[in-house]
């Protein structure tokens, strides 16, 4: 038996990356919310530099919410649409740095600015002196009060500095955001964070974006005192093990793989960095190109009881700096989804309907591992679930002491179940919990105590 009952998480957000704010709203009106998602991040809402390229929102102009995602009006609507639809919106801080692009120029919200020069915001006092570069991560102190690839390095230990972060904060969430995931918290002191996070009225979620993959001297377990911290060895292993590895190796995956304390953890096959090789995590990331074994990969993440769940939501690339797609996800009725454009993998249905299992989940911990000793593995949520996982080139038909009551359950891998009824096929547990699964190449099955009919 592998997790800890009680902190065997039951949660998942998804990251709607660069979607616009009245796609991300009727998102969670008409999908979110009803396949039980606890939250949505969104890209950087503030005012960025003009240009397409994705990475642009990561360079801020101001505060001012007028950016690619839209306009401040509609960011106040997103967000108490998807706060009535039950999903919280977590915004992406963009607080380490300001924008460096030529010089200076006129921001998406009209604003004019120089490089250290933000009206209204920042002067060159309020950065880090005498400017550097981020170019030794042996020394914390050049990864946090240097230049991170030229990008203007606030002095985030000054009071005023972290009072005006701290206002853009307050603003947001005096909107109703929820949560925050905190950009390049690696290149801001622990220290730091906790100074603006003690100026922000309500206690938001945080999580904290740090980059250890090991062997530097900031370590994620610094920032464990602020909130979550985003765990990339679990990107870079279960991406390793998928594509080069063994599924039997995931027995303990989590903490027995050195990975961090669960209850920080927030875990996630890919991000909108490491899927364009940005970031971190080296080549081994798995993405939406990978097909069904991406698919693969995202149940065994939702299934598994360690960390906050991230799923990512892509727009199709092979330039890995274009930006996104001109087309509006809605249309009406029509949803542009799976085409040559938006991806929504959080929409693809193993993907939607494991996040229900992963609730369904909640408070136990993992029993009945099995493995054929190499790509064949399934394993119990004790008396909640039970899932199958075959990354083999044969069909999986076995049966598993399941720990389920006896029943109908819906695959919900291969249906939905709605009102009583699953569209797919269905796995008939008998009176003993065992249950004979078949499991065609390259697929999966799972059940939950929440998708299930009377009899069996
Ligand atoms: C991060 N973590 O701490 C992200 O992992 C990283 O992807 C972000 O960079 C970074 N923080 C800053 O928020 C991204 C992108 C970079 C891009 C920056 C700024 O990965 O490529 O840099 O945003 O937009 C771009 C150019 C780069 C240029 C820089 C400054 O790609 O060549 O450097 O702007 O003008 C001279
Ligand atoms: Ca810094």
């Amino acid at each position: 038996v592998v997790g800890v009952p009680g902190q065997a998480r039951a949660d998942t957000y998804v990251h709607l990356f660069e979607w616009k704010w009245p796609d991300v709203a009727r998102e969670c009106e008409v999908f979110l919310g009803p396949k039980g998602y606890k939250g949505v991040q969104i890209s950087p809402p503030n005012e960025h530099i003009p240009l397409s390229e994705w990475w642009a929102r990561y360079q801020p102009v101001s505060y001012r919410l007028e950016s690619r995602g839209g306009t401040r009006s509609q960011f106040i609507d997103m967000v108490q649409r998807c706060n009535a639809a039950g999903v919280e919106v977590y915004a992406d801080l963009v607080i380490n740095h300001t924008a460096s692009l030529n010089n200076g120029g006129v921001g998406s919200g009209g604003t004019s600015w120089t490089v250290r020069n933000h009206p209204g915001l920042y002067g060159p006092q309020d950065y880090h002196q005498p400017t550097c570069t981020v170019n030794n991560y042996q020394n914390a102190s050049n990864v946090q009060n240097c230049d991170l690839v030229g990008l203007p390095d606030l002095n985030t230990g000054s009071s005023s500095v972290q009072q005006t972060i701290a206002n853009y904060i307050n603003d947001l969430v005096a909107i109703g955001v929820k949560g925050f995931r905190i950009d390049a918290s690696k290149h801001m002191a622990p220290g730091d964070i906790a100074g603006i996070r003690g100026r922000v009225s309500g206690s938001p979620y945080i999580f904290q974006e740090v980059i250890d993959l090991g062997g530097e001297a900031v370590t994620a377990n610094q920032y464990y005192g602020n909130g979550d911290v985003t765990e990339f060895k679990y990107s870079a292993n279960i991406g390793n093990q998928f594509k080069n590895g063994q599924l039997k190796n995931l027995s303990n995956f989590g903490e027995g793989w050195g990975f961090m304390p669960n209850a920080y953890a927030v875990v996630f096959t890919d991000n909108h960095d490491n899927q364009r090789g940005h970031g971190a995590g080296g080549t081994n990331i798995l993405t939406y190109k990978d097909g069904n074994l991406y698919t693969l990969a995202n149940v065994f993440m939702l299934g598994w009881p360690y960390g906050y769940a991230q799923v990512m939501s892509s727009y199709a690339f092979t330039n890995t700096d274009a930006g996104p797609p001109g087309v509006s996800v809605h249309s009406g009725s029509t949803v542009n989804c799976f085409g040559s454009a938006w991806q929504c993998e959080h929409r693809w249905r193993p993907i939607a309907n494991m996040v229900a299992f992963r609730k369904a989940a909640q408070g136990v911990g993992v029993s009945n591992w099995w493995d054929n000793g190499n790509n064949q593995i399934a394993f119990a949520r004790s008396g909640k679930g039970f899932v199958v996982i075959n990354r083999e080139g044969g069909a999986l038909s076995r049966s598993f002491a399941t720990t389920l009551p006896g029943g109908t359950y819906c695959d919900i891998i291969n249906g939905d179940f709605a009102n009583g009824t699953c569209s797919g096929p269905t796995v008939v547990v008998d009176a003993n919990g065992n249950a004979a699964f078949n499991v065609p190449a390259m697929s999966s099955a799972a059940i939950h105590i929440n998708a299930v009919g009377s009899g069996g």
